[in-house]
């Protein structure tokens, strides 16, 4: 007998060869001399589908049959990335594909350019989301995602004469091969109308909701392997369609304009992402999505909860849903709605699941990004659960009045309801008030919430409080994306540091070896090369792969301070300009980020750092030791080219207003070392990394609290320091900008009035600190020791122990391990 490996399954060489062509031409209908890059890639990707399915399969079975308690992270972003490259590397088949490739007269790296990123979130809470999934299927854990399948993702970044342009993205275009479309799984959804009460034959109160409008959410799955492992969970996302009886009765009575254009509203609900840092106070169309997927997955689970098991006072035993900040928070109405009018669970066995069922994630402490909805919005939108709001507010106030008896402040604080004005339905109280717990994602930021924003609930409901810091993926961020340095680690430790990130440690002694530093240093360098590579071909700037790599890339925020980091540039320019032969570091800044639409003073620092790179790139004084430069379109793809490559990381937010960031945690897992003040995670960075590999400044958060009560005055600083005074004249002379001494007025009155996150109070910590970094610089042998430190003390950073910490304190889940069958 003659054993033949399935096409669908088998991972020989030729297999995989016979299996790509066989894709290009029955799926693709394509033949080699006629075929597209992107038909090569679509058949390799099919190719590559096809061995994620067996697993996927399997895992669903076992889930099935098993019954284990499962987790569903609720998120309305998912900003996953590229697929495939992470699906060879988790699969283990990138080597053999890679060959199979080549030997089709192809190249994998222009294959692997062909994706477009499904840019489903706007920054940090996205991305922490997809690092969730990966480590939740990598731990083995019984997971599903769910949210919104956005036609149109976060936009797309051009960079015109200097100014952001956004263009949408339209990342569907030539198809998705990696998500299978569930038609048969649909969920009605209902928009607006009113509610009506009886009571029925047993006497029972009972509430009907006859709705304005309906919708449907249509499932779209996308199977999420883990690494190395037969686990493949599943990321569920829903697509709003119109229902047909809708069309048909208008069309009846000869309305067929208006039947299409009703079509269109309801389909407009996921046809776009909102870029986040814009007010969206009263955006009805971003309630109706919050709500629109909260059921819709809610609905999923009760569907599935019912096959095996009839009685749903139980539901919070099966299931734990995590909320990922308070987009899907109107889940826990809704949870309510479902038990008690659509399935006739009384009341209070009602909230006790629902109460058992929900833990909240907290990710800002910003007041603005606290999100409230008019209560007009809610009567309008969702009048059944604006009924259920008041009736869960009323209970919980009831329970409140117990612990402050006479007292009204704590009370209008903690309501549900904000009755200081307009009145408002404050989607955090109602994620705290129905939730069993509370976690913010570092260890600052978790006291801050527990002392400011949260700080009655913490009062009231210590023990739903605990602090998880966030994590990434090492299989993203580091094998992935820089796969040198995964050479040179596991050339030396083995490859187990890849599912348990603490055995980086084993790298320590090596960090005072002599040929291992050369080693180190030549990664990073062959790193560097292929990022300038990159910067020239998509800016047409050339820098210098030896000169220190000083990067920021994030969204782009007054908090997080780009312009500070603008400054110095300034002042290092400054310097050279009164002294051209000066010594100094060469240096290349690199930005990357996305300004938020809306967000005038955004844009204008985006343009203020193309200025400055347009002028010291040129300047002949410089001679080609700055180098600055902005790249348009940041995105998860780029993310992987420029961490591998840097040399400094920009982690500079005002102290106490970075909730934990997580671009910090993949710098230093390549090796970079930070420059950073004492905000969000960067405080445990430092603490694992230790004191001496770490570039601290700034002022701490209570020194930034005592500072805004005693009365920060800005000025105080600017006209005690010359120095940073004329950097801030320069600018305003025009010098940047071609002599309009206007274009950076609103910048420069913003940092020379109010300063709202204390530039001017921490420049001179921050250009002392740069100093030291750019000697620190000089010294190769110490500063590959330090990166090297930097890498072997991440351990605590790899996502996969933040979901550990969540299973163990909060989820009360375990690992079901999947077994191949077939
Ligand atoms: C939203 C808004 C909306 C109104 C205007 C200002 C503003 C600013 C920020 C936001 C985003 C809030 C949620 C968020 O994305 N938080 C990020 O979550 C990451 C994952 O936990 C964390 O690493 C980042 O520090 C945090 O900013």
């Amino acid at each position: 007998i003659v054993a033949v490996e399935d096409d669908r399954t088998g991972t020989s060489l030729e297999t995989l060869k016979r299996a790509i062509m066989d894709n290009l031409f029955y799926l693709q209908a394509r033949f080699p001399s006629v075929a597209s890059r992107n038909d090569f890639y679509m058949a390799l990707s099919y190719t590559v589908r096809d061995r994620l399915l067996q697993r996927w399969i399997s895992t669903a079975e076992t889930y099935l049959q098993q019954g284990s308690r499962t987790v569903c992270y609720f998120s309305a972003e998912f900003l996953l990335g590229p697929h495939l490259g992470n699906n060879l590397i988790n699969l283990g088949i990138r080597q053999e594909v890679e060959e199979a490739v080549n030997e089709l007269g192809l190249d994998i790296e222009e294959l692997l350019n062909q994706e477009e990123e499904p840019g489903l979130g706007n920054g940090g809470l996205g991305r922490l989301a997809a690092c969730y999934l990966d480590s939740m299927a990598t731990l083995e854990i019984p997971s599903f995602g769910y949210g919104i399948r956005y036609e149109f993702g976060i936009f797309d970044q051009e960079i015109r004469d200097g100014w952001q342009v956004e263009v949408t993205d339209r990342w569907l275009r030539y198809g998705n091969p990696w998500e299978i479309p569930r038609p048969e799984v649909r969920m009605p959804v209902k928009f607006g109308g009113h509610t009506r009460s009886y009571t029925d034959s047993d006497g029972h109160y009972r509430v009907i909701w006859d709705a304005h409008h309906v919708v449907e959410g249509v499932a779209y799955d996308t199977p999420i392997l883990g690494y190395r492992v037969n686990t493949a969970n599943t990321l569920r996302l829903w697509r709003a369609e119109a229902v047909e009886s809708f069309d048909f009765q208008a069309f009846n009575t000869g309305n067929y304009y208006g039947a299409v254009r009703d079509k269109i509203t309801s389909e407009n609900i996921t046809k776009v992402l909102y870029p986040n840092d814009e007010p969206l106070q009263g955006k009805e169309l971003r309630l109706s999505q919050q709500y629109f997927f909260s059921s819709s997955s809610l609905q999923d689970m009760i569907r599935i909860y019912l096959q095996h098991n009839p009685d749903l006072s139980k539901f919070h035993q099966k299931f734990t849903v995590q909320l990922n900040d308070t987009h899907p928070a109107i889940s826990v109405a809704e949870l309510m709605r479902l038990l008690v009018d659509d399935h006739h669970l009384d009341w209070n066995t009602a909230w006790n699941v629902t109460q058992h069922t929900f833990a909240y994630t907290n990710h800002t402490l910003l007041p603005e990004a606290l999100e409230k909805w008019p209560i007009a919005l809610f009567q309008y939108l969702l009048p059944r659960h604006l009924e259920i709001i008041f009736e869960i507010n009323q209970r919980f106030l009831d329970q409140v009045r117990l612990h402050y008896p006479g007292q009204s402040d704590p009370l209008a604080r903690l309501s549900i309801i904000d009755e200081s004005g307009e009145r408002y339905v404050r989607m955090a109280n109602l994620a705290c008030v129905g939730s069993y717990a509370i976690n913010g994602v570092a260890a600052l930021h978790t006291e801050l919430l527990k002392a400011t924003v949260l700080h009655d609930f913490y009062q009231l409901y210590p023990e739903r409080f605990s602090n998880k810091t966030n994590g990434v993926t090492p299989r993203r961020w580091v094998v992935l994306s820089n796969p040198g340095l995964t050479g040179l680690i596991s050339e030396q430790i083995g490859d187990g540091w890849i599912k348990d990130l603490d055995q980086l440690g084993q790298l320590e002694p090596l960090a005072n070896d002599h040929h291992f530093r050369a080693c180190w240093g030549k990664t990073k360098h062959d790193n560097k090369v292929a990022l300038a590579e990159h910067i020239q071909a998509k800016t047409g700037i050339i820098v210098d792969p030896n000169s220190l790599f000083d990067i920021q890339v994030k969204r782009i925020h007054e908090y997080k301070r780009q312009h500070l980091n603008v400054l110095h540039i300034i002042t290092l320019y400054q310097q050279i300009k009164d002294n051209p032969h000066l010594d100094i570091t060469p240096r290349t800044f690199i930005f990357g980020g996305k300004a938020a639409p809306g967000y005038f003073t955004a844009k204008l620092m985006i343009k203020l750092i193309t200025a400055v790179g347009d002028v010291v790139n040129r300047d002949p004084d410089v001679a080609g030791r700055l180098k600055v430069v902005f790249l348009p379109d940041y995105n998860v793809t780029f993310g992987q080219r420029v961490y591998p490559a840097a040399d400094l990381s920009e982690q500079i937010s005002t102290a106490g207003l970075e909730a934990s960031g997580t671009g910090n945690m993949k710098f230093s897992m390549n090796g970079a070392l930070t420059i950073g003040t004492l905000d969000g995670a960067n405080v445990e960075i430092r603490e694992e990394v230790g004191a001496e590999n770490f570039f601290l400044f700034g002022l701490t958060t209570p020194e930034v609290q005592a500072l805004g009560a005693k009365g920060y005055q800005p000025w105080d600083y600017i006209q005690s320091n010359p120095q940073l005074k004329r950097v801030l004249d320069l600018i305003a002379s025009g010098h940047f900008s071609h002599g309009d001494t206007n274009l950076f007025q609103p910048l420069l009155s913003g940092l020379w009035n109010q300063d709202k996150y204390y530039l001017m109070a921490d420049y001179q910590s921050y250009i002392d600190c740069q100093q030291q970094v750019s000697q620190a610089y000089q010294n190769r042998e110490q500063w590959l020791a330090m990166s090297i430190l930097n890498t072997a003390r991440m351990g605590k950073f790899s996502s996969d122990r933040s979901i550990q910490d969540y299973c163990r304190d909060i989820w009360h889940v375990s690992p079901v391990i999947i077994k191949l069958n077939g």
